[in-house]
């Protein structure tokens, strides 16, 4: 597809061709009303191009909230990409190590550069930063006052208010990287060729989005076609190889353990895996989406302790009525700052509880069954289930 024969960079984000459902659906996410905290915030590939010509020569911080995963490294890399088209000079940075096995080896097949990030980071050098698929654009670092947010750029339901100089949030789209694949489509620069740079975003891109969309099962309008733009410049070979790598052994060894210590309450299952090593931590999520394959079974919900640091946990559904997002949030409610400890979309969640104080506590097995019995009893709670911890029974 030669995309953008003499095209114009159009104001509205529409792809030439698009379908009525499309045109729908970018008119609704148009009237989205979210609450930037000033206004109305442009959005669109011409406002984010404006904005970057004006912000020509400035070095720009790109970042990677929560775990790099397919969706915000592609996301970040096509950032990096438009910026570099206007003078703008960036890096992308991460303060969470990439621990899935298929993040890994996409970092590494495709050669990117990201910097994860350490006391001697030095953050003063960035006039702007920029953050992608994540709910809110606070970070756990503490960047220079004169450092502002430029671009964020999410799909998910926003937390609070974002205040940037361009602000794009689709909930309507099934990853961030389809967002980021229409404003290379629309861009006034050309994204094409088959040189490796452009191989390598491309690929990324949908590695992303083939992650965020289950495998286009959830996939909306906006990631069928930024997939039929991308499909142009993948490199198929690297995408089948980066998607086909192996279970690991530890990943197994836990979805053993989540099997062992399952807890069935009609068309839940509940599973409490115990202590979970940090680099292990999406194993979580890996034997939750195994889980859900039992027949009868329509919500899956897989905890553990992180690291000794954070109960983890992963829920999965293929409920037409359970909302993850809502689900969690009535479970474990927010925190003082008035953070909600879970959240999700669409047929995932996750929630992440600090054990604070108790991480200190010497006698792991106590605490365990003090942190089983609570997490059980509120799913039960919510769930109607009058029952007790199933920690004699299952043989935690
Ligand atoms: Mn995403």
């Amino acid at each position: 597809m030669k995309s953008k024969n003499g095209d114009k960079v159009m104001a509205k984000p529409m792809v030439k061709g698009a379908s009525l459902q499309a045109r729908h659906e970018a008119a609704s996410h148009e009237s989205d009303s979210i609450s930037t905290g000033r206004g109305e915030v442009p959005k669109g590939t011409a406002a984010l191009e404006a904005l970057l010509e004006s912000v020509s020569g400035s070095k720009l911080l790109i970042c990677i909230r929560g775990y790099p995963d397919p969706d915000n490294i592609g996301s970040s890399l096509a950032l990096q990409w438009l910026a570099r088209q206007y003078g703008i000079d960036s890096r992308i940075v991460h303060f969470e190590e990439i621990s899935h096995h298929e993040n890994r080896a996409l970092v590494k097949k495709l050669d990117i550069e990201l910097d994860e990030w350490h006391e001697g980071f030095d953050c003063s050098k960035f006039d702007y930063y920029a953050v992608t698929d994540s709910q809110t654009a606070e970070l756990p670092i503490k960047l220079p006052g004169s450092c502002q947010l430029l671009a964020f750029v999410d799909h998910h339901k926003p937390l609070g208010n974002i205040q940037g100089r361009f602000v794009d949030i689709r909930e309507n789209s099934g990853s961030t990287s389809a967002i980021f694949a229409e404003y290379l489509v629309e861009s006034s620069h050309r994204f094409e060729g088959s040189s490796p740079e452009i191989t390598k975003i491309a690929t990324a891109l949908m590695h992303g989005i083939r992650s965020d969309t289950d495998n286009f099962v959830n996939a909306t309008m906006i990631d069928y076609r930024a997939s039929e733009f991308l499909s142009n410049f993948v490199d198929k070979d690297l995408l089948a190889l980066i998607s086909r790598q192996s279970i690991p052994a530890k990943t197994m060894d836990l979805t053993q353990i989540a099997l062992q210590r399952k807890d069935i309450r009609g068309t839940f299952m509940f599973s409490g895996v115990g202590f979970v090593r940090d680099e292990d931590r999406d194993g979580i999520g890996q034997c939750a989406d195994y889980l859900l394959h039992r027949e009868g079974i329509e919500t899956v919900i897989v905890y553990g302790v992180v690291g000794n640091e954070y109960i983890d946990g992963s829920l999965r559904t293929k409920s037409h009525t359970l909302d993850p997002d809502k689900w969690l949030k009535d479970v474990f409610g927010q925190d003082k700052d008035g953070n909600y400890y879970g959240g999700g979309r669409k047929d995932k969640g996750g929630f992440q509880i600090p054990l604070g104080f108790f991480a200190s506590c010497s006698d792991k097995e106590l605490l365990w069954i003090l942190i089983k019995k609570t997490i059980d009893e509120l799913f039960y709670d919510k769930i109607g289930v009058e029952g007790k911890s199933s920690l004699d029974g299952e043989g935690a």
